[in-house]
């Protein structure tokens, strides 16, 4: 206590030094001046700074692109809070590194063979009747097409399942209103069939796109790929899809491009893929009825493929489930507008946005108005019929997001670098602003859900050039935040976003997203169940069978128990981690050198590393997390014995007596100063209504626990003083001391919560 007082008033003593008598503090005027800050500049930063201890209003999910991960933001102070791992590993959240974990990833190993990247593009969070629930996000990997799952309970990726039919992926993941299904779409056309070749001149025969919905149950948190299925599409290169909503849920869009169904082949002296996917002036908007897809494939309509129900083309046109639309100009993405009654597509090469109406194509299908059949006999609607309206909005319009306004809508102009806000129902563009060069998708607060929430607008630029300090030829993303709560667009902020390239990033109120602090003690996070190999404290052990050791420990500052393992060369072994704290943000980490293992275990947390002790000698284990004051003591030993090693052989020193009664009575005064201390600590606490904070309550649970246990070691110091046993007093004492002070700690942080969260004096 004493050390840290002192600390407090050195650091006192210096900043008075350095402010010194003569150095008045800047006004807001000079600040300007100094930095060359306009009044605008100003009204930016009031808009999206957040003061110390402030919170955001939404909380964003982004794409982590090439880095396979999501990265986190708050809106508006764009502020990152967390790279969730998602496809790759990644060692601070122990992602890849401990056992748990390595079940999620394998989950998404294709072939029997690890992939441990993923190009994420459009995450998704679930919504009820259309609206974000913040309860689960999911995201794609369109480079080997798989699926994440997300528990927003605890931010971590629960499941990772891998398409059985595709070989690429795009138009994921996006929910129904619901979170009946999660679709996924084909990007590039394959074979379905795992393991079969076609040479391309076989193209249009014997390669397929195909859309996938993936049922998510709601109850486990986990998709049901049993009840999962697909619909074989042609070999169109699908791009993104939309569920629809309101009057048009049960039905599902995607676009397509190169519906030319080109191959390449530039070395036989053909034109190249971009020439020869671009020839035609219109692509085809698929619209599926997947309610009824799912009633047929429920009816065993279905083929199997590679052990998955697959609708094939001629059912879903013979049962009148599967329809195409032309699209112009090789389209990019397909949005759903909030009342669901219509469909926004632009065409890359393009001006015009297409607002389709889901009336007309209704009425379309009804009436079997068709205008021809593609060459896979799925009937096509005319554009006229289904067209509601068209709009120039500018060059390269690519994605559309909603306002909470009726009717208003933004587009992201990828070649003119600008965000256009139109209204879709009258056809008419509202606004321009220019952002910084090459937008992709844009987001809007929810803007993809039935009641978007408007107020902010978030650009998300593939090129970020001039904007930033220069860290080398591979530039940061820039995430340029937009003011759109007036009728003109306002640019607040760039923020550079340095892993990966996000693609799409979805914003959700802060308010619905409600994690967890803690695990349920003994909780394996990755499958949300008890673990089997959890303990509590006092039932920790060592257990061999044969050459399989298994360690069953817990954490808890400032220990690690055992501290000392000691196995044989070649053995295998587990080490199984229970996090006995309920205090909040009090985590550990726990690795073994050089065995490329490491673990976060979160309070209640149980996690395992497993490795084989392949080589003899001596590893430390420590814990990876700042989690006390005495966390560099946080420590252990793995003993790898050699074969055939005997103890015998070594003589054992017994160490000299190195304390005298004087530092016992020291140490019993230092215990005495420091219960004085943490009396008046409780004494605050108990004189407040703290019972009515949670936190609090917590903190209160986990400093009790650790003066419980000081009574044992004032025993045995005592015992050992009886005897004159000075070191070992001494220890006791200290080990007493170690109790307090954590326990002072974390007492002195539940008082300054309470100060700061207005607590009351009982009387
Ligand atoms: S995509 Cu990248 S800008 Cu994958 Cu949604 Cu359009
Ligand atoms: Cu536990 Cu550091």
């Amino acid at each position: 206590m004493k050390s840290v007082a002192l600390k407090a008033t050195a650091v006192f003593l210096a900043a008075a030094f350095w402010a010194g008598p003569s150095m008045a503090a800047e006004s807001l005027q000079d600040v300007m001046k100094r930095r060359g800050l306009s009044q605008q500049d100003l009204l930016s930063a009031a808009k999206t700074y957040t003061p110390s201890g402030k919170r955001d209003e939404f909380v964003a999910f982004s794409s982590g692109g090439q880095s396979g991960q999501v990265i986190i933001y708050g809106i508006p102070s764009m502020r990152i809070l967390k790279y969730l791992a998602v496809f790759t590993p990644e060692p601070w959240q122990g992602y890849g590194y401990d056992e748990e974990s390595k079940e999620v990833l394998k989950g998404g190993w294709i072939d029997g063979k690890e992939i441990s990247w993923g190009d994420t593009h459009h995450p998704a969070v679930s919504e009820t009747n259309g609206q974000y629930d913040g309860q689960f996000l999911f995201i794609n990997d369109k480079a080997n097409p798989r699926i994440a799952v997300i528990d927003l309970r605890d931010f971590e990726t629960k499941q990772i399942v891998s398409n059985p039919i595709f070989k690429s992926d795009h138009g994921g993941a996006f929910v129904t209103p619901n979170t009946e299904y999660v679709i996924e779409t084909v990007q590039y056309a394959a074979p379905l069939e795992n393991r079969k070749f076609y040479p391309l001149e076989e193209f249009n025969e014997k390669y397929r796109g195909g859309i996938t919905y993936w049922k998510f149950d709601r109850k486990e948190g986990r998709i049901d790929a049993a009840k999962s299925f697909s619909v074989e599409l042609p070999p169109y290169s699908q791009d993104l899809s939309d569920a629809g909503k309101g009057p048009s849920d049960g039905w599902s869009f995607t676009n397509s491009f190169c519906s030319e169904r080109y191959v390449g082949g530039i070395e036989q002296g053909r034109p190249p893929f971009e020439a020869g996917c671009s020839a035609k002036d219109t692509d085809y908007l698929h619209v599926i009825n997947w309610k009824k897809a799912a009633t047929l494939v429920a009816q065993g309509k279905a083929k199997k493929i590679n052990g998955h129900d697959v609708l094939m083309m001629d059912t879903a046109v013979k049962e009148g489930i599967l329809f195409l639309i032309p699209e112009p100009k090789s389209p990019h993405g397909v949005d759903v507008t909030p009342d669901g009654k219509f469909l926004i597509v632009s065409g890359k090469l393009d001006t015009h946005v297409s607002v389709y109406s889901f009336d007309k194509i209704q009425a379309a299908i009804k009436s079997g108005k068709f205008e021809s059949k593609d060459p896979y006999g799925i009937p096509v609607i005319g554009l006229k019929d289904a067209l509601h309206t068209q709009v120039s909005l500018g060059l390269g319009p690519l994605h559309t997001q909603f306002d909470s306004k009726q009717c208003v809508a933004y587009t992201s102009l990828y070649v003119d670098s600008q965000v256009a806000k139109w209204n879709f129902c009258e056809g008419k563009v509202l606004d321009k602003l220019s952002v910084h060069y090459n937008i992709g998708h844009l987001m809007t607060m929810e803007g993809d859900a039935a009641d978007p929430k408007g107020r902010y607008l978030v650009a998300l630029n593939k090129l970020s050039i001039d904007r930033f300090n220069p860290v080398g030829p591979l530039h940061p993303q820039n995430h340029q935040l937009i003011d759109i709560s007036n009728d003109k667009m306002q640019l607040l902020y760039d923020m550079p976003l340095p892993l990966g390239e996000p693609h799409y990033a979805v914003a959700i109120e802060a308010s619905k997203l409600k994690p967890g602090v803690r695990y349920k003690v003994g909780t394996n996070s990755r499958t949300d169940k008890p673990h089997p190999s959890a303990v509590r404290a006092g039932e920790e052990r060592i257990e061999r069978n044969g050459n399989k050791v298994s360690v069953y420990g817990t954490l808890i500052r400032s220990h690690i128990t055992p501290e000392i393992i000691e196995v044989n060369v070649g053995d295998e072994v587990t080490i199984n981690l229970t996090n006995l704290e309920r205090a909040q943000d009090e985590t550990h980490g726990f690795t073994v050198s050089t065995y490329n293992v490491h673990a976060s275990v979160e309070p209640g947390k149980t996690s395992s590393v497993k490795f084989k002790a392949d080589k003899e000698g001596v590893y430390p284990y420590y814990c990876t997390e700042f989690c006390s004051a005495l966390h560099l003591e946080m420590q252990g030993y793995l003993l790898v014995k050699p074969k055939g090693w005997k103890p015998s052989a070594v003589k054992k020193e017994t160490a000299k007596a190195a304390y005298t009664e004087a530092d016992y009575r020291a140490s019993l005064k230092k215990i005495a100063d420091t219960q004085a201390v943490i009396d008046s600590v409780v004494g605050f606490i108990t004189s407040t209504n703290y019972k009515d904070f949670p936190d609090v309550v917590n903190m209160v649970e986990d400093a009790t626990d650790q003066l419980g246990k000081i009574p044992d070691s004032k025993a045995k110091h005592e015992a050992a003083a009886a005897k004159k046993d000075w070191d070992q007093a001494n220890l006791w004492a200290e080990q007493v001391y170690q109790y307090q002070v954590k326990a002072a700690d974390i007492g002195l942080r539940a008082k300054t919560y309470l100060e700061q969260n207005g607590a009351k004096k009982l009387k």
